[in-house]
């Protein structure tokens, strides 16, 4: 078996079929353009920043790269339905969709001839995605980071296989060629990894931030917000305590949850900050120990995959 040739690098014409999640305020035209350049699908998050800043993102991902790159849509975001035409306006190559069912915006994307990729935590919305004509869909299991669905990648990516025609890749938890390996021998023909980038030298986050991946160790995420219906996997601190323990005791109630974790991604991503700040991360955090280049990243899992699956 290969991991470099499958019906995803065929459709996308990319190199190694690896797809950089698309993290909001994080994955910005340098990271994209560094996964791109280095033969996997750099993304662009879309988050809910403002469109002309979207806008310009896409075009410097352009000047950075003559490779495919894709843009992700955050579906609870107010600038969804801009965003879904700019990528249109834009030729931009594949959307990847997330926090939500995109089938609205399906039809115009295909006549468009962009490449349409959703994000689903059960077989049930991967079945609705592949029938409104989805290209291929990324199965994410609760390993990942940021907001989650329930079901694990182990559990979640064989069901969406063996129900689906289209190609599927697998999410959440992989981190190295071990990852790579065991999702294909669940059946999908890619990967989406987020939590690698983040300890990548093209990602430009505050130094803080790749600090806490960096020396997270296995038990160092945790999810907060089950009771607002949006869970979300961050890395544990101070901060993160606090809203997991006034979750669980009653001291926080949804709304005041809410207002306490707004624009807190934010003060992470920029700012470091420690006592207000969201920082959003998978569970496979503890694994990751190294901030390198994003072509060293990719070229060494990829190569540890094929030697796993050649013994
Ligand atoms: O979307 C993500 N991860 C994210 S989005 C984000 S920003 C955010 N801010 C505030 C609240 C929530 C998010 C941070 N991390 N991953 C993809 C993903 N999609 N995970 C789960 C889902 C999902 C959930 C429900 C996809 C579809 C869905 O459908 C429900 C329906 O309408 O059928």
């Amino acid at each position: 078996m290969t991991t470099t040739k499958t019906r995803i690098t065929d459709l996308l014409g990319i190199k190694y079929p690896i797809f950089q999640g698309g993290m909001a305020w994080i994955a910005e035209s340098k990271l994209a353009a560094a996964v791109s350049n280095a033969g996997g699908l750099g993304i662009i998050a879309g988050g809910s920043a403002p469109i002309d800043y979207l806008r310009e993102q896409i075009r410097a991902a352009k000047s950075m790269t003559d490779k495919p790159f894709g843009v992700n849509i955050m579906l609870m975001s107010p600038n969804a339905e801009d965003l879904a035409q700019l990528v249109i306006d834009e030729g931009v190559a594949v959307v990847t969709t997330g926090a939500g069912n995109p089938g609205k915006f399906m039809a115009a994307w295909k006549e468009a001839g962009v490449k349409v990729v959703p994000v689903v935590p059960s077989v049930a919305l991967a079945k609705r995605m592949e029938r409104s004509g989805a290209d291929a869909v990324i199965a994410e299991g609760t390993e990942s980071g940021g907001h989650i669905g329930e079901n694990t990648t182990m559990c979640l990516v064989p069901q969406v296989v063996d129900a689906l025609e289209i190609p599927v890749l697998a999410a959440g938890g992989i981190a190295d060629g071990r990852g790579i390996a065991a999702s294909f021998m669940l059946g999908a023909e890619g990967v989406q990894v987020g939590t690698r980038f983040l300890a990548s030298e093209e990602c430009v986050i505050h130094p803080t931030y790749k600090e806490l991946v960096i020396k997270a160790k296995d038990t160092d995420s945790i999810v907060t917000g089950r009771y607002t219906g949006h869970p979300c996997r961050n890395v544990r601190t101070k901060f993160s305590k606090k809203l997991a323990s006034g979750e669980s005791n009653g001291s926080i109630t949804p709304d005041e949850f809410e207002q306490l974790t707004l624009g807190s991604l934010r003060k992470a991503v920029q700012d470091g900050n420690l006592e207000e700040g969201s920082f959003l991360c998978g569970a496979i955090a503890g694994m990751i120990n190294e901030v390198k280049p994003c072509k060293d990243i990719i070229e060494e899992m990829f190569s540890q995959a094929e030697s796993l699956l050649s013994k």
